[in-house]
Protein backbone atom coordinates (compact mmCIF):
# COMPACT_ATOMS: atom_id res chain seq x y z
CA UNK A 1 0.00 0.00 0.00
CA UNK A 2 1.42 3.42 -1.28
CA UNK A 3 0.39 6.50 -0.98
CA UNK A 4 1.32 9.68 -3.97
CA UNK A 5 2.41 12.89 -3.13
CA UNK A 6 2.09 14.91 -6.02
CA UNK A 7 1.10 18.21 -6.35
CA UNK A 8 2.18 21.75 -8.64
CA UNK A 9 5.77 22.43 -8.46
CA UNK A 10 6.74 24.28 -5.22
CA UNK A 11 3.81 23.67 -2.91
CA UNK A 12 5.81 22.01 -0.76
CA UNK A 13 5.30 18.40 -1.75
CA UNK A 14 8.63 17.32 -0.70
CA UNK A 15 8.47 19.47 2.63
CA UNK A 16 5.39 17.65 3.72
CA UNK A 17 7.51 14.38 2.63
CA UNK A 18 10.20 14.57 4.85
CA UNK A 19 7.94 16.05 7.77
CA UNK A 20 6.23 12.45 7.33
CA UNK A 21 8.95 10.04 7.09
CA UNK A 22 11.11 12.00 8.67
CA UNK A 23 13.84 12.22 6.09
CA UNK A 24 15.93 15.62 5.58
CA UNK A 25 13.44 17.90 3.45
CA UNK A 26 17.12 19.55 2.03
CA UNK A 27 18.36 16.60 0.96
CA UNK A 28 15.07 15.52 -0.10
CA UNK A 29 14.35 18.60 -2.18
CA UNK A 30 17.73 18.09 -4.09
CA UNK A 31 16.31 14.75 -5.71
CA UNK A 32 14.60 14.91 -8.74
CA UNK A 33 13.52 11.51 -8.99
CA UNK A 34 10.81 9.92 -6.98
CA UNK A 35 11.21 8.86 -3.22
CA UNK A 36 10.03 6.49 -1.22
CA UNK A 37 9.80 6.67 2.71
CA UNK A 38 7.81 5.63 5.47
CA UNK A 39 5.48 7.73 8.11
CA UNK A 40 4.86 5.67 11.68
CA UNK A 41 1.11 5.69 11.78
CA UNK A 42 0.18 7.44 15.61
CA UNK A 43 -2.25 5.24 17.66
CA UNK A 44 -3.14 6.44 21.39
CA UNK A 45 -4.71 3.18 21.73
CA UNK A 46 -0.99 1.20 21.01
CA UNK A 47 0.64 3.50 23.41
CA UNK A 48 -2.37 2.77 25.93
CA UNK A 49 -1.12 -1.40 25.38
CA UNK A 50 2.18 -0.84 25.74
CA UNK A 51 1.78 1.14 28.99
CA UNK A 52 -0.18 -1.95 30.18
CA UNK A 53 2.50 -4.58 29.05
CA UNK A 54 5.65 -2.59 29.59
CA UNK A 55 6.98 -4.12 26.40
CA UNK A 56 10.72 -3.98 25.53
CA UNK A 57 9.57 -3.02 21.90
CA UNK A 58 6.45 -0.88 20.62
CA UNK A 59 5.83 -1.23 16.96
CA UNK A 60 3.35 1.32 15.34
CA UNK A 61 1.75 0.48 11.89
CA UNK A 62 3.21 2.07 8.94
CA UNK A 63 2.48 3.85 5.59
CA UNK A 64 4.67 3.95 2.65
CA UNK A 65 4.62 7.56 1.22
CA UNK A 66 6.28 8.63 -2.47
CA UNK A 67 6.84 11.58 -3.36
CA UNK A 68 6.51 12.27 -6.95
CA UNK A 69 8.16 14.90 -8.65
CA UNK A 70 6.27 18.07 -10.65
CA UNK A 71 7.91 17.81 -14.37
CA UNK A 72 10.39 20.65 -14.64
CA UNK A 73 9.84 22.98 -16.92
CA UNK A 74 7.14 21.63 -18.73
CA UNK A 75 4.02 22.67 -18.95
CA UNK A 76 5.24 25.41 -16.05
CA UNK A 77 5.93 22.90 -13.69
CA UNK A 78 2.60 20.10 -14.13
CA UNK A 79 2.73 17.71 -11.49
CA UNK A 80 4.18 14.46 -12.87
CA UNK A 81 0.69 12.60 -14.33
CA UNK A 82 1.86 10.10 -16.25
CA UNK A 83 5.19 9.24 -14.13
CA UNK A 84 4.42 5.10 -13.13
CA UNK A 85 4.97 6.23 -9.40
CA UNK A 86 1.52 8.12 -9.74
CA UNK A 87 -0.46 5.40 -11.81
CA UNK A 88 0.77 2.28 -9.04
CA UNK A 89 -0.36 4.64 -5.86
CA UNK A 90 -3.12 3.44 -3.54
CA UNK A 91 -4.48 7.07 -2.76
CA UNK A 92 -3.03 10.25 -3.26
CA UNK A 93 -2.25 13.04 -1.48
CA UNK A 94 -2.62 16.80 -3.14
CA UNK A 95 -0.77 19.53 -1.84
CA UNK A 96 -2.15 22.68 -2.77
CA UNK A 97 -0.29 25.53 -2.19
CA UNK A 98 -2.05 28.94 -0.25
CA UNK A 99 1.13 30.17 1.27
CA UNK A 100 2.56 33.16 -0.49
CA UNK A 101 6.15 33.59 -0.90
CA UNK A 102 8.33 36.51 -2.21
CA UNK A 103 11.32 33.62 -2.36
CA UNK A 104 9.43 30.79 -4.00
CA UNK A 105 8.14 31.54 -7.13
CA UNK A 106 4.16 29.90 -7.97
CA UNK A 107 4.63 28.25 -11.39
CA UNK A 108 0.96 29.70 -12.44
CA UNK A 109 2.13 33.43 -10.99
CA UNK A 110 -0.11 33.89 -8.39
CA UNK A 111 -1.51 31.67 -5.47
CA UNK A 112 -4.58 29.84 -5.77
CA UNK A 113 -5.53 26.34 -4.29
CA UNK A 114 -8.92 25.90 -6.11
CA UNK A 115 -7.63 26.46 -9.11
CA UNK A 116 -5.27 24.39 -9.03
CA UNK A 117 -7.56 21.46 -7.77
CA UNK A 118 -9.29 21.94 -10.17
CA UNK A 119 -6.76 21.68 -12.85
CA UNK A 120 -5.16 18.27 -11.11
CA UNK A 121 -9.13 16.75 -11.10
CA UNK A 122 -9.45 17.88 -14.74
CA UNK A 123 -6.41 16.36 -15.86
CA UNK A 124 -6.92 13.23 -13.74
CA UNK A 125 -10.23 12.85 -15.85
CA UNK A 126 -8.65 13.69 -19.37
CA UNK A 127 -5.77 11.40 -18.74
CA UNK A 128 -8.40 8.19 -17.59
CA UNK A 129 -10.29 9.15 -20.71
CA UNK A 130 -7.70 8.82 -23.08
CA UNK A 131 -6.68 5.72 -21.17
CA UNK A 132 -10.67 4.52 -21.83
CA UNK A 133 -10.56 5.51 -25.42
CA UNK A 134 -7.26 3.70 -26.57
CA UNK A 135 -8.67 0.80 -24.55
CA UNK A 136 -12.37 0.67 -26.23
CA UNK A 137 -10.68 1.18 -29.67
CA UNK A 138 -8.68 -2.04 -29.06
CA UNK A 139 -11.31 -3.83 -27.95
CA UNK A 140 -14.32 -3.52 -30.98
CA UNK A 141 -10.78 -4.53 -33.22
CA UNK A 142 -10.55 -7.72 -31.19
CA UNK A 143 -14.56 -7.84 -30.89
CA UNK A 144 -14.89 -7.74 -34.71
CA UNK A 145 -12.73 -10.85 -34.99
CA UNK A 146 -14.26 -12.69 -32.43
CA UNK A 147 -17.03 -12.82 -30.10
CA UNK A 148 -16.16 -12.73 -26.83
CA UNK A 149 -18.88 -12.75 -23.42
CA UNK A 150 -15.46 -11.59 -21.26
CA UNK A 151 -14.61 -8.60 -23.08
CA UNK A 152 -18.17 -7.73 -24.44
CA UNK A 153 -18.18 -6.75 -20.37
CA UNK A 154 -15.56 -5.22 -20.43
CA UNK A 155 -16.55 -3.13 -23.38
CA UNK A 156 -20.19 -1.90 -21.66
CA UNK A 157 -17.86 -1.31 -18.33
CA UNK A 158 -15.25 1.04 -20.02
CA UNK A 159 -18.50 3.03 -22.04
CA UNK A 160 -19.48 3.52 -19.09
CA UNK A 161 -17.05 5.20 -17.75
CA UNK A 162 -16.42 7.09 -20.66
CA UNK A 163 -20.20 8.76 -20.29
CA UNK A 164 -19.20 9.78 -16.47
CA UNK A 165 -15.26 11.22 -17.46
CA UNK A 166 -16.92 12.56 -20.55
CA UNK A 167 -19.08 14.74 -18.42
CA UNK A 168 -16.43 15.83 -16.61
CA UNK A 169 -16.95 13.87 -13.56
CA UNK A 170 -14.00 11.62 -11.93
CA UNK A 171 -14.62 7.77 -11.54
CA UNK A 172 -13.96 7.76 -7.76
CA UNK A 173 -17.84 9.16 -7.23
CA UNK A 174 -19.02 5.98 -9.26
CA UNK A 175 -20.36 2.74 -7.67
CA UNK A 176 -19.38 -0.38 -9.71
CA UNK A 177 -20.24 -3.98 -8.02
CA UNK A 178 -17.10 -6.31 -7.48
CA UNK A 179 -15.60 -7.56 -10.74
CA UNK A 180 -15.61 -4.67 -12.15
CA UNK A 181 -14.05 -2.93 -9.71
CA UNK A 182 -11.34 -5.56 -10.11
CA UNK A 183 -11.25 -5.50 -13.86
CA UNK A 184 -10.84 -1.33 -13.26
CA UNK A 185 -8.32 -1.51 -10.59
CA UNK A 186 -5.55 -3.07 -13.45
CA UNK A 187 -6.14 0.10 -15.48
CA UNK A 188 -4.61 2.58 -12.57
CA UNK A 189 -7.43 5.04 -13.44
CA UNK A 190 -6.22 8.18 -11.71
CA UNK A 191 -9.22 9.49 -10.74
CA UNK A 192 -10.62 6.40 -9.68
CA UNK A 193 -7.89 6.96 -6.85
CA UNK A 194 -9.07 8.19 -3.10
CA UNK A 195 -7.36 11.79 -2.46
CA UNK A 196 -6.34 13.51 0.41
CA UNK A 197 -6.32 17.20 -0.40
CA UNK A 198 -4.28 18.60 1.65
CA UNK A 199 -3.62 22.59 1.45
CA UNK A 200 -0.55 24.26 2.71
CA UNK A 201 -1.44 27.73 4.59
CA UNK A 202 1.14 30.22 5.28
CA UNK A 203 2.01 30.66 9.14
CA UNK A 204 -0.36 33.53 9.56
CA UNK A 205 -3.26 31.71 8.36
CA UNK A 206 -2.66 28.29 10.32
CA UNK A 207 -5.80 29.38 12.59
CA UNK A 208 -8.26 29.93 10.03
CA UNK A 209 -10.16 27.42 7.82
CA UNK A 210 -9.51 27.49 3.88
CA UNK A 211 -12.54 25.42 3.11
CA UNK A 212 -15.41 27.71 4.28
CA UNK A 213 -14.76 29.83 1.12
CA UNK A 214 -17.87 28.84 -0.52
CA UNK A 215 -16.05 27.80 -3.39
CA UNK A 216 -14.78 24.98 -1.34
CA UNK A 217 -18.82 23.58 -1.22
CA UNK A 218 -18.74 21.58 -4.34
CA UNK A 219 -15.88 19.58 -3.62
CA UNK A 220 -15.99 18.82 0.57
CA UNK A 221 -19.00 16.97 -0.27
CA UNK A 222 -17.95 14.73 -3.03
CA UNK A 223 -17.18 11.22 -2.15
CA UNK A 224 -13.41 9.23 -1.92
CA UNK A 225 -11.90 12.78 -0.99
CA UNK A 226 -10.62 14.01 2.46
CA UNK A 227 -9.49 17.44 3.41
CA UNK A 228 -6.73 19.15 5.49
CA UNK A 229 -4.50 21.81 5.79
CA UNK A 230 -1.32 21.97 7.45
CA UNK A 231 1.97 24.62 7.19
CA UNK A 232 4.94 22.80 5.76
CA UNK A 233 7.33 25.65 8.14
CA UNK A 234 5.35 25.22 11.13
CA UNK A 235 5.40 21.59 11.01
CA UNK A 236 8.57 21.47 10.81
CA UNK A 237 9.47 24.53 13.60
CA UNK A 238 7.26 22.01 15.98
CA UNK A 239 9.43 18.90 14.69
CA UNK A 240 12.39 20.46 16.43
CA UNK A 241 10.26 21.07 19.50
CA UNK A 242 10.10 18.51 22.73
CA UNK A 243 6.40 17.58 23.55
CA UNK A 244 5.72 20.26 26.12
CA UNK A 245 7.34 22.93 23.77
CA UNK A 246 5.62 21.78 20.98
CA UNK A 247 2.08 21.98 23.06
CA UNK A 248 2.82 25.55 24.28
CA UNK A 249 3.83 26.58 20.89
CA UNK A 250 0.75 24.99 19.44
CA UNK A 251 -1.18 26.66 22.47
CA UNK A 252 -0.15 30.05 21.32
CA UNK A 253 -1.21 29.60 18.09
CA UNK A 254 -4.87 28.12 18.89
CA UNK A 255 -3.72 24.50 16.66
CA UNK A 256 -5.61 21.69 18.42
CA UNK A 257 -3.91 19.02 16.80
CA UNK A 258 -0.80 18.13 14.76
CA UNK A 259 -1.38 17.98 10.84
CA UNK A 260 1.21 15.76 10.40
CA UNK A 261 -1.10 13.05 12.38
CA UNK A 262 -4.15 14.12 10.99
CA UNK A 263 -2.32 13.60 7.55
CA UNK A 264 -1.19 9.77 8.23
CA UNK A 265 -4.49 9.00 9.74
CA UNK A 266 -6.48 10.16 6.90
CA UNK A 267 -4.43 8.63 4.48
CA UNK A 268 -4.81 5.14 6.31
CA UNK A 269 -8.45 5.59 6.05
CA UNK A 270 -8.80 6.44 3.14
CA UNK A 271 -6.47 3.48 2.03
CA UNK A 272 -9.22 1.22 4.00
CA UNK A 273 -6.94 -0.31 6.29
CA UNK A 274 -7.34 -0.66 9.99
CA UNK A 275 -4.87 -1.72 12.80
CA UNK A 276 -5.39 -5.05 14.93
CA UNK A 277 -2.76 -5.26 17.83
CA UNK A 278 -0.42 -8.55 19.28
CA UNK A 279 0.38 -7.78 22.43
CA UNK A 280 3.43 -9.45 24.92
CA UNK A 281 5.99 -8.41 27.71
CA UNK A 282 8.54 -8.69 24.05
CA UNK A 283 6.64 -6.61 21.87
CA UNK A 284 3.24 -4.65 21.52
CA UNK A 285 2.79 -4.06 18.20
CA UNK A 286 -0.46 -2.74 15.36
CA UNK A 287 -0.51 -4.53 12.36
CA UNK A 288 -2.35 -3.13 8.99
CA UNK A 289 -5.13 -5.10 7.13
CA UNK A 290 -7.18 -3.98 4.57
CA UNK A 291 -11.24 -3.57 6.53
CA UNK A 292 -13.18 -6.87 5.85
CA UNK A 293 -9.81 -9.23 6.26
CA UNK A 294 -10.40 -12.67 7.95
CA UNK A 295 -8.88 -13.88 10.59
CA UNK A 296 -6.66 -16.49 8.54
CA UNK A 297 -5.64 -13.88 5.99
CA UNK A 298 -4.24 -11.08 9.15
CA UNK A 299 -2.49 -14.31 10.43
CA UNK A 300 -0.39 -14.08 7.44
CA UNK A 301 0.22 -10.84 7.59
CA UNK A 302 2.38 -11.16 10.54
CA UNK A 303 4.12 -14.73 9.48
CA UNK A 304 3.16 -17.06 6.45
CA UNK A 305 3.81 -20.19 8.95
CA UNK A 306 0.82 -18.39 11.38
CA UNK A 307 -1.06 -18.25 8.55
CA UNK A 308 -0.13 -22.29 7.50
CA UNK A 309 -0.60 -23.34 10.97
CA UNK A 310 -3.11 -21.84 12.19
CA UNK A 311 -5.53 -23.12 14.43
CA UNK A 312 -7.76 -20.49 15.93
CA UNK A 313 -7.45 -16.74 16.83
CA UNK A 314 -7.94 -15.28 19.86
CA UNK A 315 -9.44 -12.02 19.89
CA UNK A 316 -10.33 -8.92 22.48
CA UNK A 317 -11.61 -5.64 21.61
CA UNK A 318 -9.14 -3.04 22.54
CA UNK A 319 -11.61 -1.09 24.96
CA UNK A 320 -12.33 -4.51 26.91
CA UNK A 321 -9.09 -5.29 27.60
CA UNK A 322 -8.09 -1.65 28.58
CA UNK A 323 -11.20 -1.48 30.85
CA UNK A 324 -10.59 -5.17 32.35
CA UNK A 325 -6.58 -4.49 32.26
CA UNK A 326 -5.41 -8.50 31.80
CA UNK A 327 -5.89 -10.74 29.25
CA UNK A 328 -6.16 -13.49 31.96
CA UNK A 329 -9.29 -11.11 33.38
CA UNK A 330 -10.80 -10.94 29.91
CA UNK A 331 -10.63 -14.79 29.14
CA UNK A 332 -12.26 -14.90 33.13
CA UNK A 333 -14.97 -12.52 31.99
CA UNK A 334 -15.65 -14.53 28.90
CA UNK A 335 -14.55 -11.37 26.64
CA UNK A 336 -11.61 -13.36 25.58
CA UNK A 337 -13.09 -14.95 22.25
CA UNK A 338 -12.12 -18.01 20.38
CA UNK A 339 -12.65 -17.37 16.51
CA UNK A 340 -11.87 -19.31 13.57
CA UNK A 341 -10.53 -18.70 10.01
CA UNK A 342 -13.48 -17.07 8.16
CA UNK A 343 -13.75 -14.32 11.20
CA UNK A 344 -13.56 -10.99 10.10
CA UNK A 345 -10.91 -8.65 12.05
CA UNK A 346 -11.86 -5.20 13.23
CA UNK A 347 -10.32 -2.28 13.46
CA UNK A 348 -8.81 -1.86 17.39
CA UNK A 349 -9.15 -6.30 18.56
CA UNK A 350 -6.13 -7.29 20.10
CA UNK A 351 -5.26 -11.11 18.31
CA UNK A 352 -3.49 -13.68 19.95
CA UNK A 353 -2.82 -16.44 17.17
CA UNK A 354 -3.07 -20.22 17.92
CA UNK A 355 -0.56 -22.09 15.41
CA UNK A 356 0.84 -25.15 14.64
CA UNK A 357 3.54 -25.79 11.75
N1 LIG B 1 6.72 30.25 3.43
C1 LIG B 1 6.53 28.95 3.22
N2 LIG B 1 7.37 28.32 2.38
C2 LIG B 1 7.15 27.00 2.15
C3 LIG B 1 6.09 26.30 2.77
N3 LIG B 1 6.13 25.02 2.34
C4 LIG B 1 7.17 24.92 1.48
N4 LIG B 1 7.80 26.12 1.37
C5 LIG B 1 8.97 26.42 0.57
O1 LIG B 1 8.64 26.28 -0.80
C6 LIG B 1 9.74 25.70 -1.52
C7 LIG B 1 9.27 24.47 -2.24
O2 LIG B 1 8.94 23.50 -1.28
P1 LIG B 1 9.04 21.95 -1.64
O3 LIG B 1 8.56 21.21 -0.47
O4 LIG B 1 10.39 21.60 -2.18
O5 LIG B 1 7.96 21.91 -2.81
P2 LIG B 1 7.73 20.82 -3.98
O6 LIG B 1 8.30 21.40 -5.22
O7 LIG B 1 6.25 20.73 -4.06
O8 LIG B 1 8.37 19.55 -3.56
C8 LIG B 1 10.82 25.40 -0.49
O9 LIG B 1 11.75 26.47 -0.55
C9 LIG B 1 10.07 25.43 0.82
O10 LIG B 1 10.90 25.83 1.88
C10 LIG B 1 5.23 27.01 3.67
O11 LIG B 1 4.30 26.47 4.27
N5 LIG B 1 5.49 28.33 3.84
MG1 LIG C 1 9.78 18.35 -4.56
Amino acid sequence: MEVGIMGLAASGKTSLFGLLTGQDPALAASRRDTQVGVAKVPDPRLDALAAMFRPKKTTPATIRFADIPGIPDEHRGEPGFNLPELRTADAVVVVLRAFSSDAVAHPRGSVDPLRDLEHIEEEFILQDQMVVERRLERLARDLQKRRDPELERERDLLVQCLAVLEDGRPLRGETFDRPAEKKLRGFTFLSLKPMLVAVNVGESEIAEDPFVDPGWAAWTSRPGLAFTRFCATLESELAELDGDDARAFMDDLGIADRALERIIGESYRLLGLISFFTVGEDECRAWSILAGTEAIDAAGVIHSDIQRGFIRAEVVPYDELLEVGSLAGCRQRGTLRLEGKTYTVADGEVVHFRFNV
